[in-house]
């Protein structure tokens, strides 16, 4: 997939026009989101870009092709933010989220030996109530022994099914689940209407 950066933006005029389909990831800050999206859309410039310092807090939009894009949402679970910063953040989420005509599906990035956590069910909540299919990158499975890893998937699918997520066992280190990621990825974009 040729992926190539079109803009960053916090308020919905900004955005890129709402026009054709996009799928967009979001998950706890150091969750591997990053790793994730350059390694589904692969390239290594994409992280670059997100991970440049201001962006982390924007809203990035990258263009797969004619009116197919990708969106790099900016991470939560930050150690010591002020309430102010996360105000922000919620009111930059609600300003994307219920708005966006194009959106198509939402990838959430949890690291395996953590779960599902608080602020990723909130995630999921927002999610079903805005209608919104959901899917969990399992990351940094090379963590854990193959046993561990699918005693993690079999809790994580457990604690999906509340929301109707699927969930992939997903590791950009040695490539474990890259191929399905891109697959649903490429299924949700395909829904054209
Ligand atoms: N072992 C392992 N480490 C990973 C994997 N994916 C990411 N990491 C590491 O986890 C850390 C965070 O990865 P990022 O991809 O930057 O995570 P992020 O969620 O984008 O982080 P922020 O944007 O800083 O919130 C880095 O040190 C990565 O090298 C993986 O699949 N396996
Ligand atoms: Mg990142």
């Amino acid at each position: 997939m040729n992926a190539v950066f079109i803009k960053s933006a916090v308020h919905p005029e900004d955005f890129p026009p709402d026009l054709g389909v996009e799928v967009a990831v979001v998950g706890r800050s150091n969750s591997g989101k990053s790793s994730a999206i350059n390694a589904m859309l692969g390239s290594s410039k994409l992280a670059r870009v997100s991970n440049t310092p201001g962006r982390t807090q924007l809203i990035n939009f990258f263009a797969l092709g004619d009116d197919s894009r990708c969106v790099d949402l900016p991470g939560y679970g930050f150690a010591r933010v002020s309430e102010g910063v996360r105000r922000g953040w919620e009111t930059m989420m609600r300003g994307y989220f219920e708005s966006r005509e194009s959106l198509r599906g939402l990838m959430i990035t949890v690291d395996i030996r953590r779960g599902i956590g608080e602020l990723d069910v909130q995630m999921l909540d927002w999610c079903s109530a805005l209608g919104i299919p959901v899917c969990i990158l399992a990351t940094k499975a090379d963590k854990l022994s193959r046993n561990k890893t699918n005693q993690a998937i079999a809790a994580m699918r457990r604690d999906a099914a509340t929301w109707e997520a699927s969930v992939i066992a997903f590791s950009a280190l040695n490539g474990t689940g890259i191929e399905p990621a891109r697959e649903q990825l490429e299924r949700w974009l395909s829904h054209a209407e």
